[in-house]
């Protein structure tokens, strides 16, 4: 007679629909899902039972992150062979877990569930961003595989083209290219810091192999398209809704892209930067060409008004670091939200060590999912720094909102909010804000200061969109194999020529792995999160001044210090996702869409200004 117990492995067995191929992962994985306790003759799952499974996935979900995040952390403040297997192991653990849970989750799917049991099991559905296949040896493997990537990325360092020059890390190599001085330096830089990602390739190619088998084990056609399931419409709706978005934007880029090209081509020449070409991308300032605020001094529309350069007010003030973050708590704080705790001044990592590597790549962390909130910068007092800090603060107020929720509830309502909120925030930091927390004495505002103020805006935002959306382009592509191997870096540069309008300086190959050298690439993390952010942080920051009161232009309005929009968004982040992303949107806009008419609103004067500088032009490439 079988036992009990023995009834239950051969039901979860079943439940989680193992493939016969593949051998299913309960004797090898530590951590377990939930087993369903049954008697003899079992009447198959119920309700009741769902819904235990799904509190029960909760809380070990809870444990499981709480883990990854701690090892991960340690790992990214202090990269060593050592710190990298223990996060490894960590994400094993969780691969685990989630590749059984899943397909036990699926066996509920008919029952008459509570609303809150069926989001969660849904909403358990597309977690994973790198799925593991349910073959141990497998999984170890892919776990491994992204550790090591993400080390490689934070440790590279480009030592001159014979490899024997003095030895520089990201951090310097961008410093060549946002200086923009010597063309030779700057491809030097450029080459360099692309050239260190080319080693990877192999390690890239196995982690899209496993990922996509542990994508299919799930019942998913490819890992992209389990990552554009996760936005509560079919994929190809979210894909479409993508396409719609950019249409929208499109023209206001192209003609940015088209005024920036001929201010370069007078710095530069019209033969390295040719008028009806795309641009060079080692000249925009960015090591990827994605934000383009270096090129402020060269492309403002009037080079004598006044501009609020935040990085000299830094300097002057002599704003360390810490205090530089406090600015962006003191904003948060005078919406109403709480003050961060100690342990997030005590725990994080503002500036980057002495003598060891770490991932500068800034980053937001919730290392218990229970408060336990950080960041980890590099600070060095810039105003890229100032705005990074209330981007990573939108994400560490985040958490402190949905902490109290299920872990599965404890989310962004889909990833682009989560992105959006610090964002939407440092629209707040305008001229008259500058001057209220005393880093200016005044804030011009002539017309030409504004349009100043605009572009300076515009580099930032407008240049970022096309770079957004194409990321995962790229990827999706890789995962479905439309990309093979073979034209892994062809296929990145058709991308960049055609949708962001830049050509690489040097010749590349299928030598190069230039994908690689962008951080979300080796740290799988989803991108399109960014390009939806570049969109919704406008459309909150219009609801949210709406909410304030404010009744001027958009590009005016400051919600520092107003409790009524500060409530507002605070409600926002306290569902976490435990609603439909379009239902969080709805409550803070009463709009169901993401839409972009709120930032062409936001540049309207810009935009104009640019359509009479461009008249007559031959734009585009
Ligand atoms: O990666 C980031 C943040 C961390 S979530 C610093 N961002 C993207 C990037 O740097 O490529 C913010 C803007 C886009
Ligand atoms: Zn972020």
């Amino acid at each position: 007679m079988k036992t009990t117990r023995t009834l239950t492995l051969l039901l979860a067995l079943a439940l989680a629909g193992c493939a016969t191929a593949t051998p299913c992962p309960e004797a090898a994985a530590p951590p377990t899902a939930p087993a369903l306790t049954v008697s003899a003759n079992p009447p198959g799952p119920t309700a009741a039972d769902a819904k235990a499974f799904a509190d029960a996935t909760n809380v070990r979900l809870r444990e499981l992150y709480a883990r990854m995040e701690t090892s991960g952390y340690i790992a990214a403040t202090y990269i060593t062979h050592d710190t990298e297997r223990a996060a490894a192991s960590a994400e094993s653990d969780l691969m685990a877990f989630l590749s059984e849970a899943i397909p036990k989750a699926a066996s509920f799917r008919d029952l008459d569930l509570d609303p809150d049991t069926r989001r969660t099991l849904e909403l358990l559905r597309t977690k994973p961003t790198l799925p593991a296949p349910a073959d141990p040896a497998l999984r170890d493997e892919l776990a491994t595989i992204s550790s090591r990537l993400g080390s490689h990325y934070g440790a590279a360092k480009y030592c001159g083209p014979d490899g024997k020059g003095e030895c520089r890390e990201l951090g310097e190599l961008s410093d060549v290219i946002f200086a923009g001085k010597s063309w030779d330096a700057m491809v030097d830089a450029w080459v360099g810091w692309h050239g260190t990602a080319a080693e990877t390739r192999a390690d890239y190619q196995r982690l899209v192999t496993l990922g996509n088998q542990g994508a299919r084990e799930l019942g998913f056609a490819d890992l992209g398209v389990l990552w554009r399931s996760g936005y509560a419409m079919p994929a190809d709706d979210f894909a479409a809704e993508i396409d719609r978005l950019w249409t929208q934007v499109k023209p206001l880029y192209d003609n940015l892209h088209c005024y920036v090209r001929r201010q370069l081509a007078k710095k530069w020449g019209a033969d390295r930067v040719p008028l009806d070409q795309p641009i060079p991308s080692h000249l925009l300032g960015n090591m990827w060409a994605q934000d383009w605020s270096a090129l402020y001094p060269l492309v403002a529309p009037y080079k004598t008004a006044t501009t609020m350069d935040v990085t000299k007010a830094l300097k002057r003030k002599k704003v360390d670091a810490k205090q530089l973050v406090k600015y962006g708590e003191g904003f948060f704080t005078s919406l109403g939200m709480p003050a961060l705790p100690d342990t997030f001044y005590e725990r994080s990592q503002f500036t980057k060590p002495f003598g060891r590597d770490v991932v500068c790549h800034a980053s937001a962390w919730d290392a218990d999912h229970k408060g336990d909130v950080r960041i980890k910068m590099c600070i060095q007092g810039t105003e890229d720094d100032f705005v990074t800090a209330h981007h990573e603060l939108g994400h560490v107020y985040y958490y402190l909102a949905y902490d109290h929720l299920p872990e599965l509830y404890a989310e962004g309502a889909n990833d682009g909010f989560h992105e959006a909120i610090g964002d939407a925030v440092a629209l707040s930091v305008t001229p008259s804000y500058l001057v209220d927390v005393g880093l200016f004495k005044q804030a011009p505002s002539d017309e030409r200061a504004v349009l100043n103020e605009q572009m300076r805006r515009a580099l930032e935002k407008v240049a970022f969109l096309p770079f957004g959306r194409l990321i995962d382009q790229w990827r999706w592509d890789v995962f479905s194999g439309e990309t093979p191997p073979s034209e892994y870096n062809a296929s990145w540069w058709r991308l960049k020529h055609d949708i962001q309008g830049v050509v690489p300086p040097v010749q590349r190959t299928e030598a190069d792995f230039d994908p690689g050298a962008k951080y979300h690439i080796p740290g799988n993390t989803p991108y399109m999160r960014y390009f939806l952010a570049a969109i919704l942080q406008f459309q909150f920051h219009r609801a949210l001044c709406k909410a304030a009161g404010h009744t001027g232009p958009l590009y005016t309005c400051s919600i520092y210090n107003n409790k009524e929009a500060g409530e507002r968004f605070w409600a926002l982040l306290q569902m976490g996702a435990s609603r439909p992303w379009q239902d969080a949107l709805e409550a803070l806009t009463g709009e169901r869409q993401m839409d972009a008419t709120a930032i062409l609103d936001y540049f309207a004067p810009l935009s104009a200004w640019l359509d009479e500088q461009n008249k007559g032009q031959e734009c585009g490439w």
